[in-house]
């Protein structure tokens, strides 16, 4: 078997290597150079603990290459990116591109498999997509026996935890017919240890959208809460470990907002699919939405009324121990702050990274430190992310400082 990945990022890349280990002859591609070279020299471009071994062998053995061209294969997985644009409308330029790229190269009894997060309904646009382009062949929405199998199966792994999660995990597989999924689910067998379920293609795209929305209500909840308990006068941390001592209740953790690429997203492609009918769904991504503003409100507040306030930002990451900064509600708090202290300087530590990225590398009074020195100096200690690092601060450094804690670590 000859598999195709489409799209050589965060989900890609992972699955790629987790065939090829199993040598299947895997031949990745991207439309960005940098990452072809890169791969096929055996190094990895983005940060995921045990990727860079497995990619290294993989490319050693000669069981894993990369191209920027879409070459023949029995199988072609999608795996690009389905941002929203403008008012939350679902972006699927990026699938129809990789559509567009397979398309030449189909015979007849290839697989063609939708692992991106998508609304309900793209996996049959896809095979639409496919008939226009090749008259000469027959798709599952046109046929029972089609020349070419079209399927969904959502990705689920948890960033920070790829590698394990991507054998581990349970998979959704749905078919545009059943054909289609038990062909789909044939690839996944090679490398999951999981049970691999079988369904059809609208039922999982909306089973893994559910999936993240089920834990942006569940966030937002606590959050929600958070905002109660401070206007209450009581600890949030300690009514929810409270309240969690009930056998059937499980509270999330209360934070700064809702970052990362997944979950921040996928509940507005509900809400464009149904908006009527989601608005529990709606409500939860604006109170996680709100988030940001409300920490930083926090920090104006705890800050000294002097002219040059000094304010130390614990963490640019979307969450604790990666280096993504991807719709980072940390980067967000920290870009806000310096609007609304022009004349303070705000001391970002984020232990991932090198550099400060952009947006807040070209703001004159964001600095990038050490935690050290950023508390040594700062008047409000803001910690934003509860990366491992951060919990061997000495307390006694924060002594006299204004404390703003969006992840409860040091309560
Ligand atoms: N967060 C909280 N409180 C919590 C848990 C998380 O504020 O109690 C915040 C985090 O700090 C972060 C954001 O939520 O900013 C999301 O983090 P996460 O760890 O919940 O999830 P992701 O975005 O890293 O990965 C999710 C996972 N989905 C679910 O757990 C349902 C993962 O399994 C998916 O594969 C991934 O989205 C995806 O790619 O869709």
């Amino acid at each position: 078997t000859r598999i195709a990945v489409i799209g050589l990022g965060y989900i890609g890349l992972p699955t790629s290597a987790a065939l090829a280990s199993r040598g299947v002859r895997v031949m990745g591609v991207d439309v960005n150079q940098h990452f072809v070279d890169e791969i096929n020299a055996g190094r990895v471009p983005i940060v995921e603990p045990d990727l860079d071994t497995a990619v290294a062998g993989a490319v050693a053995m000669g069981h894993l290459t990369a191209s920027s061209e879409v070459p023949e294969a029995d199988a072609f997985l999608i795996a690009v990116p389905t941002p929203f644009k403008g008012a939350f409308e679902p972006d699927l330029s990026y699938v129809r591109a990789a559509t567009e790229s397979i398309a030449p190269r189909l015979r007849g009894a290839e697989v063609v498999i939708l692992e991106s997060t998508s609304p309900p309904g793209t996996t049959r646009q896809i095979s639409e997509w496919l008939a226009e382009l090749r008259p000469d062949l027959t798709f599952p929405h046109q046929s029972a026996t089609p020349d070419v199998n079209v399927a969904h199966c959502p990705e689920r792994v948890l960033p920070g935890r790829i590698m394990v999660e991507m054998v581990t995990n349970d998979r959704v597989v749905g078919g545009l017919t059943r054909a289609c999924a038990e062909k789909a689910a044939q690839i996944y067998r090679i490398f999951c240890e999981g049970e691999v379920v079988l369904t059809d293609a609208t039922s999982a795209e909306m089973a893994k959208l559910t999936e993240n929305s089920f834990r942006d209500v569940n966030i937002a909840f606590a959050n929600e809460l958070a905002s109660v308990c401070a206007k209450v006068g009581v600890d949030v941390w300690e009514v929810i470990r409270l309240a969690n001592h009930h056998p059937r209740v499980n509270i999330l953790n209360p934070g700064p907002g809702v970052g990362g690429h997944c979950i921040a997203v996928d509940p507005w492609f509900i809400v464009a699919a149904a908006p009527q009918e989601s608005r529990l769904i709606r409500t939860a991504r604006e109170i996680n939405d709100a988030r940001p503003g409300g920490v930083v409100d926090a920090i104006v507040e705890a800050s000294p009324a002097t002219d040059a306030p000094v304010v130390a930002c614990l963490g640019l990451a979307f969450k604790a121990n990666i280096d993504d900064l991807r719709e980072s509600p940390a980067l967000t708090i920290t870009q806000m702050l310096s609007k609304r202290l022009p004349h303070g300087t705000i001391l970002a530590v984020e232990p991932h990274v090198d550099a400060l990225p952009q947006p807040l590398a070209a703001l004159d009074n964001v600095h990038l430190v050490d935690a050290d020195v950023a508390i040594a100096k700062a008047d409000v200690v803001a910690l934003l992310v509860d990366h491992t690092q951060f919990h061997e601060i000495d307390r006694e450094s924060l002594a006299g400082k204004q404390i703003v804690d969006t992840r409860g670590m040091w309560r």
